[in-house]
């Protein structure tokens, strides 16, 4: 016979599992933990972590592709808000929620059919997180079909995140419309003091004022420590009505470091354009743009001003149809000291533009060249940089040109992932005689283009993706 005080033990345990599942949310399976993340299979199940903040610092892994087509709260089922870590107070611009600081993993996994509507509401901090805080982690993910409608004073606005804080790698946002009016990127808003990294953007992204294909902005002007790189965009980035300024096809203002990454889009706005970012006061090293860049004021190549920031190994190609200031390269530069104390000084190293494709010949930084230079190899190693298949600059390997009087300077990281690490194009021998040269490698003084995963280190996940593109052409 079961004494009393046995019950009442009995009793609160049953309690405790009852209401349990009322302080964490249940999910598809997983406990939260690094070794048994909460698993993330239905929409149902995203919708729950966006509602569980006390969830926020755990782990989450998607096991499967998700499906958002009319499974919002709002009319046709669109969302309103951020679905995680959404902003909690609309009235001003700060963030009054709770961040996401836990680890978000994509697996590969992707997740379409967002779509946020606030339905003229003047709602901040939107994408998939509203805001991402320090220490949270997201790899992995890939979003398609990502919509994002908002009011007229929306800011902080991207498919992944509003902002961050934290580490984003190896994610990507495709066939995205967004749209709001400061701090407006393709991914991410503002990586105001985060990292990016091997992430891409494709679609529309319009704003007023620091807009741009992959992130609004990079770092602010307190901060310099906020990374961007191997990352690229190809999307439009347009202008709303309105006096614009501070757009770039992948950053529209940069006071961090954005490094090995490239944007395409055709970029249009007022003051301050570029075909990579519209206002750049921080560090861009070894990159490109070769985006059309049409603007009033301020518009260039690869940058519309740079306001005493470094560039360093960079060019760019695009049209550039600029009314006033002008630059193939850069349209305006200020070269006088530090901009308030965050650190960064001026510097113009090795960087060129084609004035044949971009249509000028003069610019407020760089070199210009023909496009015959800028077709031939021999015009960047001697100005120091670091290709495939010479080891005069170094082997980081961090450039590559295969084809000389066809093609322009690439990343060779741009093929590295599809396990085409050195020249000629295509997945062969050479490549294979490049990866094994590199084995078991883990600097970046050393591993050159052969690590295919972006792990740092020339290890079996590389050689696996090399098996399976083996042979392969593009
Ligand atoms: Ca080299
Ligand atoms: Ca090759
Ligand atoms: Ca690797």
């Amino acid at each position: 016979m079961k004494s009393i005080a046995a019950s009442v033990v009995v009793g609160i345990l049953a309690l405790g599992f009852v209401l349990a599942p009322l302080m964490a949310g249940t999910y598809s399976g997983g406990t939260g933990f690094p070794d048994d993340p909460y698993q993330i299979a239905t929409p149902a199940d995203l919708i729950e972590l966006g509602e569980t903040p006390d969830d926020y610092a755990n782990h989450f892994i998607l096991t499967a592709n998700i499906n958002l087509n009319e499974q919002g709260p709002g009319i046709d089922g669109t969302f309103i808000l951020a679905i995680i870590a959404p902003d909690t107070d609309q009235l001003g611009y700060g963030y009054e929620g709770s961040e996401f600081t836990g680890v978000f993993d994509g697996d590969g996994f992707l997740i379409s059919n967002l779509t946020i509507n606030t339905q003229a509401q003047d709602y901040s901090y939107l994408g998939l997180f509203g805001s991402l805080g320090a220490g949270s982690i997201v790899v992995d993910l890939g979003l398609e079909n990502v919509t994002i409608i908002t009011g007229w004073n929306s800011q902080y606005i991207g498919c992944l995140c509003g902002r961050s804080d934290g580490l984003i790698k190896g994610c990507f946002a495709q066939d995205v419309n967004v749209i709001g009016k400061y701090y407006v990127g393709g991914l991410c808003g503002h990586n105001e003091s985060g990292m990016i990294a091997n992430s891409f953007t494709t679609g529309l992204v319009q704003g007023q004022s620091s807009t741009g294909g992959l992130c609004g902005g990079n770092g602010d002007y307190r901060i310099s420590a906020a990374i961007l790189q191997y990352s690229s965009s190809t999307a439009m980035v347009g202008h709303r009505s309105g006096t614009s300024y501070k757009l770039g096809g992948l950053c529209g203002e940069n006071w961090g470091t954005v490094s090995q990454s490239y944007a395409t889009g055709y970029v249009r706005g007022q003051y301050y354009v570029g075909g990579l970012c519209g206002g750049n006061y921080g560090t861009i090293v070894d990159g490109y743009a070769g985006g059309r860049v049409e603007g009033d004021y301020g518009g260039g190549g690869l940058c519309g001003q740079n306001d005493r920031g470094k560039i360093i190994r960079c060019y760019s190609s695009g049209r550039i149809s600029v009314a006033d200031t002008a630059g193939g390269l850069c349209g305006a530069a200020n070269t006088d000291g530090t901009y308030g104390d965050h650190g960064v000084t001026y510097e113009d190293s090795a960087n060129f533009w084609d004035v044949d494709s971009s249509g000028i010949s003069v610019s407020a930084m760089g070199a210009g060249l023909y496009t015959s230079q800028m077709q031939n190899q021999s015009t960047f190693t001697v100005a120091g940089w670091d290709f495939v298949g010479e080891g005069v600059n170094g082997t980081k390997d961090i450039w590559r040109m295969c084809i000389e009087d066809v093609e322009y300077p690439h990343l060779a990281r741009e093929f590295s992932r599809i396990a085409d690490l050195s020249c000629p194009d295509g997945v062969m021998l050479e490549d294979l005689l490049y990866f094994a040269d590199r084995w078991q490698q883990m600097t970046p003084e050393t591993i050159g283009a052969a690590d295919v995963d972006g792990d740092g280190k020339v290890t079996l996940p590389d050689f696996a993706v090399l098996s399976e593109y083996w042979l392969a052409v593009h």
